[in-house]
């Protein structure tokens, strides 16, 4: 009888020694948990900022339960839906841990998540990030931007986050304004889907309701994407409430009428030959969960990030 004998993990190649679905080490997909990311391509870290929330809080929690989900799928890994393929044969990934910020004082969260971005791109990684609220995605751009220039975001989400912005507000629902006129984001090339609210203004982002894509179909969008997006560097951004709650119901702000995961993976999984160079999964709150649905969710998400990356790598797709 042989034992698998999984812990620690001592490489970053390799599948091998992910263990029990149930319990041991909870890091992303067992990967190792490690800062000396020398030699990483993909770098997850968690962002467990909340205080930008406008209605529910815990999306803290989110790094930790997307985390504990994305275990059972590890083993899966070896043979990953749909790609059929191993992403760990050639892809190198750390777990770094979550990014250190002090609660007392979030009028700091900007200069902290920005720093700690900027640390992980000096190496050349590509970062795969897990909120928090929504508004952790706006110190990531910036350290992005700074790095790769003005970039296309493509934001899945409910709500547009585009609404009036002074510069200062912590408002997870203003960042993306604030990234448009701070030069982060080009919004002529950046794309909204699943969106079910309105803003006085577009800004002028692509925006693809939830009720369009409901009525034209996954390759529609897609083909949409492609459009606005083209071969140009993008930034990933998935709000868990682009989901319809019935998918995605541990979530902050959920509003009904959203995308099933079966749309929003039809959409999402036909973007392997896009040039993204992040992404991040955010406003997962577990509190208001049920069953880890939404927690599995967003894991799924990211082992499909990381597939989608192996494949990126092997194709030398940049
Ligand atoms: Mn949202």
């Amino acid at each position: 009888m042989s034992i698998k004998q999984p812990h620690p993990r001592q490489d970053l190649l390799g599948t091998e020694g992910a263990g029990m679905t149930y319990g041991g080490q909870l890091s992303f997909l067992r990967r190792q948990y490690t800062q000396d990311i020398t030699g990483a391509d993909v770098v997850i870290s968690g962002l467990p900022f909340d205080a930008a929330t406008t209605f529910r809080p815990g999306a803290r929690f989110g790094p930790q339960a997307i985390r504990a989900a994305s275990v059972q799928l590890a083993e899966l890994s070896a043979n990953a839906f749909p790609y059929n393929l191993d992403p760990f044969a050639n892809l190198a990934v750390a777990d770094y841990g979550d990014c250190y910020f002090d609660s007392g004082y979030p009028e700091h969260v900007v200069e902290v998540i920005t720093a700690h971005a900027r640390k992980l791109l000096l190496q050349d990684v590509t970062m795969l990030s897990f909120g928090g609220d929504h508004f952790v995605t706006y110190p990531l751009l910036k350290a992005h931007a700074e790095k790769y220039g003005p970039l296309s975001l493509i934001h899945f989400d409910a709500h547009v986050d585009t609404w009036p912005d002074d510069g200062q507000r912590l408002d997870h629902g203003s960042m993306f304004l604030r990234a448009k006129n701070e030069g982060l984001i080009d919004s002529a090339r950046s794309i909204q889907l699943g969106i079910r609210s309105f803003s006085e203004d577009d800004c002028g982002f692509t925006v693809l309701t939830a009720p369009w894509i409901q009525e034209h179909g996954s390759a529609q969008a897609i083909t949409e994407i492609r459009r606005v997006v083209g071969d140009h560097k993008a930034y990933l951004t998935f709000d868990i409430d682009c989901l319809d709650p019935a998918f995605a119901p541990g979530t902050g702000t959920p509003v009904p009428g959203g995308l099933t995961s079966s749309e929003a993976f039809a959409i999402f999984r036909a973007m392997v030959d896009f040039n993204i160079i992040g992404m991040d999964i955010v406003e997962v709150a577990p509190a208001y969960d049920h069953a880890e649905i939404t927690a599995i969710a967003a894991a799924t998400l990211a082992h499909d990030f990381i597939c989608q990356q192996a494949i990126r790598k092997t194709g030398q797709h940049h």
